[in-house]
């Protein structure tokens, strides 16, 4: 992938081993000095390059961010506690790693002048009030990860107006693709997937008439080097694409892709559970040029043929 003008920076990627800062690093690797930090709680080894240097620790730690981001021009932020439903079991974890962490490196962005591309989520929003939701409509998060991404979107706006920093939150939607591995706490089209090819049965919380916005890999790495050189800088954005898909909608078409005998099966819904979720993108597509490029259908193909092939 080209690395949208991002060339011959000192670049920090927190969560670096993870499946988003994974992408991130493959693609900014050749072009620019790439550094990870990742604790590999969730991280895994192959997704770090071997050109990169590797700081193996804990975002928590402040001497470890200070090492982390000297001499840095840029910090992609995707380290977290990612999981919705970890967070309401731990919330107190869920706001040290999510918004503590992310406080301790805006600091040390500011002593360094870097830019933050910073991940930020649609779990802000909590229930919206209409669908699609625009980045200027309320904000109820359900949730202490949706109320620790929250308050991190509005540190890295007042960074910028208090500070100057150069900040940009990227609040995605729900991001999938090749490389996001199954595990109690993943998202669900990684775990779909799992157990579809398993012949295990699907399970969908609820009734499944739930909706998201999946957006693929590759569009999400798009936002961020649209992020990384922006004029737009203390804006939020949403990064989805517009279109709905129902869990049961998508619970049927892993059945297709899959070809699986697996049935669907329903469970109770999930406490905190967001009900509609879809991303208003056209603040993106004004100000960053993003556009969608990787419809639900083609990602998630891309994603059963990644998952089979492991
Ligand atoms: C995802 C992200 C979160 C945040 C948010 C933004 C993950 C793990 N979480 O939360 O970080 O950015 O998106 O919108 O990627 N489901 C089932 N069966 C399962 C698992 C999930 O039906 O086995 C349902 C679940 O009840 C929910 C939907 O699928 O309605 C999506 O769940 P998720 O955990 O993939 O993602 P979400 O939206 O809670």
């Amino acid at each position: 992938m080209q690395t949208g003008g991002v060339t011959n920076q000192t670049v920090l990627i927190t969560g670096g081993a993870g499946f988003i800062g994974g992408h991130l690093a493959r693609t900014l690797v050749d072009d620019n000095e790439v550094r990870i930090l990742d604790n590999f709680t969730t991280g895994r080894r192959a997704n770090v390059p071997a050109e990169a240097t590797l700081i193996e620790a804990d975002c928590r730690d402040e001497d470890t961010i200070a090492r982390a981001t000297q001499n840095v021009d840029l910090i992609f932020h995707e380290a977290a506690l990612v999981s919705v439903g970890r967070s309401i079991e731990d919330p107190q974890t869920s706001h040290e790693i999510n918004t503590d962490a992310t406080l301790a490196l805006l600091e040390a962005a500011r002593a360094e002048d870097a830019r933050v591309v910073l991940a930020s989520s649609a779990a802000i929003y909590g229930h919206p009030e209409r669908v699609p939701i625009a980045e200027s409509d309320p904000k109820e998060p359900m949730s202490p990860y949706g109320l620790d991404k929250l308050t991190i979107d509005h540190y890295a706006r007042q960074y910028h107006e208090l500070y100057g920093l150069e900040t940009v939150s990227l609040r995605y939607f729900n991001a999938f693709g090749p490389g996001q591995v199954a595990g109690d706490y993943s998202g669900v089209i990684s775990i779909f997937l799992e157990q579809a090819l398993a012949g295990e049965p699907i399970t969908v919380d609820g009734d499944g008439t739930q909706t998201r916005d999946f957006v693929y890999i590759d569009d999400i790495v798009q936002a961020n080097l649209q992020a990384a050189t922006t004029d737009a800088v203390g804006e939020a954005f949403n990064v989805g694409t517009g279109e709905a898909v129902s869990i049961r909608e998508l619970a049927e078409t892993v059945q297709e892709v899959t070809d699986t005998e697996s049935e669907i099966v329903h469970t109770n819904p999930r406490p905190g559970d967001i009900d509609h979720s879809t991303a208003a993108i056209a603040k993106a597509e004004d100000r960053l040029g993003f556009e969608p490029t990787v419809s639900f259908r083609e990602g998630l193909e891309r994603t059963a043929a990644w998952a089979r092939s492991r």
